[in-house]
């Protein structure tokens, strides 16, 4: 065993001893959470479409926490762990549409209080594997009885096709300890191409029955699909 498996042997039980140190997350997770809540619902009273279909979060484990940074070669402490890791908050934003998940981003992303540190674009660019999503890699402050921090969360955006071939792929391969065979990649990336197709159908679809929109994003026209009034 080597001397770097032994330095973070421990750290999960570090990360366990400290509650204070997961809850920030956990804070930063709730905050993030409201302001996803008020943007879908505010949007669907102004634009009558809600551009999020499901929100899901996780704090990462003490073990998953202690695996990532032995990989990533971190020093085996707290301080080290908040500053190297992206990604112990997480949430997960489904949205119906790939329009929508650019129009969650950029509403999100243009708040004062929310700094963006990162942005991988992985529906422009998707992986090798076939994998899609808009990562975004924000800062934004908790308010504690004494004092601000400033809390990294990672916000993956998708798309609900998107999200189904992840889920799956996640299930069957991610995390494969061995290299996964060609002719199952082959499969897999063939059936991500499928759920790009679709997502592009349905965005057709979504903008053809919407109509023109004037510049808030609102129908030019309020007759289509009954949306007077
Ligand atoms: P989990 O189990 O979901 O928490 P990293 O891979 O994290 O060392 P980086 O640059 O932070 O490096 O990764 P990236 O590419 O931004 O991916 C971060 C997260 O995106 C992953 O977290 C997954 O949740 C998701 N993800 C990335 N690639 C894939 C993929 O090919 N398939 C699926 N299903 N999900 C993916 P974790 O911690 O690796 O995994």
């Amino acid at each position: 065993m080597s001397g770097e498996v032994l330095e973070h042997e421990g750290l999960a039980d570090l990360v366990r001893q400290r509650p204070g140190f997961l809850m920030l997350y956990k804070f930063a997770i709730e905050e993030l959470m409201t302001k996803l809540r008020i943007l879908s619902e505010e949007f669907d009273l102004a634009h009558r479409h809600d551009p999020i279909e499901h929100i899901t979060s996780r704090v990462k484990r003490p073990e998953a926490i202690e695996v990532k940074a032995r990989r990533r070669g971190l020093a085996p402490d707290l301080a080290a762990i908040a500053e190297g890791l992206d990604d112990v908050a997480g949430v997960r934003v489904v949205c119906p549409f790939v329009s929508d998940v650019y129009s969650v981003a950029e509403m999100l992303t243009r708040q004062d209080d929310v700094e963006l540190l990162r942005r991988k674009d992985y529906i422009a660019t998707p992986k090798d594997n076939g994998y899609r999503s808009l990562h975004l890699i924000v800062r934004i402050p908790v308010f504690l009885s004494d004092r601000v921090e400033r809390v990294k969360v990672e916000v993956q955006l998708r798309t609900i096709a998107m999200d189904f071939w992840a889920t799956l792929e996640h299930k069957l391969f991610y995390k494969y300890e061995s290299q996964v065979p060609t002719d199952f990649a082959t499969e897999l990336a063939n059936a991500a191409g499928l759920a790009a197709h679709l997502d592009s159908r349905m965005e057709d679809l979504h903008q053809r029955l919407r109509g023109p929109v004037d510049e808030w994003g609102d129908p030019a026209n309020p007759a289509v699909l009954g949306q007077g009034g």
